[in-house]
């Protein structure tokens, strides 16, 4: 008897015309990486709960006026095995699999897992392209120089992204951050920028993120915290009085309209609640609307 098999679930439910790996111009790398979260856990199954939630998203773009994925195509690798022997072989893992996937050409979309994973797409992201700078939308500072013992958590984040990325960051959206992170954004002004959530709200960093990345190669890291909790309960440290939805995407067409390049971007920090599917669909959404921006600002 003739039966078939159905493809793997790629992001969007894609053809296989428009997921294939040689022709497609975004990668989807998700790492469903969970070894530091601190309070709410569960972002080891962020990556499938978007995956799954963007069979959902329509592929019709009303602002395009096309189902642009179509025509710049999104393979979807599968899951980066988690390697938990050491926290050092684990983020070594993920950014010799970033460098080897970063095309100078393409665009590189990592789905976490906790944020501490974004110090080594960073690393692997320097090796393949050289130095760039990094644009944060986050609750937290995450500028720990270590945490609980080790300079991998997630609340260092930043500090190793600092490290490895060669350029300067900027931080939108911060309501939380802790009296050593202050001193050391207060002490470095030449490495971090931040604009903290109200002043997101009242306009104050855009002409300042204009300038940041006027002319630079970009990465975008997006812990999905930044978000208002109302919006987005689904992730271990929620805070109040974060953005909103269309206050994001404004945050990401000006990165858009004054880069030289976006290499990367993350979605990070989504822990999915069981019977709550409207925050990965939001993530869903919101991923694909970002790869939308940036593959439709190049054409
Ligand atoms: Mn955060």
């Amino acid at each position: 008897m003739h039966y078939e098999f159905l493809p793997a679930a790629n992001f969007l439910g894609l053809p296989a015309e428009a997921s294939d790996r040689t022709t497609s111009k975004v990668v989807i790398l998700p790492v469903p990486y969970e070894l530091t979260t601190s309070y709410g856990q569960g972002t080891r199954q962020g990556p499938q709960a978007i995956i799954a939630a963007s069979q959902q998203v329509e592929l019709y773009d009303r602002e395009f006026k096309t189902e642009c994925a179509l025509a710049w195509g999104v393979h979807t690798m599968p899951a980066l095995a988690p390697n938990y022997q050491s926290p050092e072989t684990a983020h070594a893992e993920i950014a010799a699999a970033v460098a080897d996937l970063a095309q100078p050409d393409g665009l590189l979309c990592v789905l976490g897992g906790e944020h501490s994973i974004s110090g080594s797409v960073a690393r692997g992201l320097h090796a393949a392209h050289g130095p760039f700078v990094t644009v944060q939308l986050d609750a937290h500072a995450d500028l720990r120089a270590q945490y609980e013992g080790t300079p991998f958590s997630h609340a260092s984040a930043m500090r190793r992204v600092l490290d490895n990325s060669g350029g300067p960051l900027l931080e939108l959206g911060i309501r939380s951050l802790s009296i050593d992170e202050a001193e050391f954004i207060q002490d470095n002004p030449e490495r971090v920028q931040v604009f903290f959530a109200e002043q997101v709200h009242a306009g104050e960093h855009r002409a300042a993120l204009k300038q940041f990345v006027q002319g630079k190669p970009v990465y975008l890291t997006i812990d999905i915290d930044c978000l208002d909790v109302a919006l987005m309960p689904a992730t271990g440290t929620p805070e109040p009085d974060g953005l909103l939805w269309h206050e994001v995407l404004d945050i990401v067409r000006l990165i858009v309209g004054s880069a030289e390049r976006v290499l990367a971007f993350d979605v990070v920090e989504l822990a999915p609640v069981p019977g709550l599917h409207a925050p990965n669909y939001l993530a869903a959404k919101l991923t694909y609307k970002v790869m939308s921006l940036v593959m439709e600002g190049r054409r």
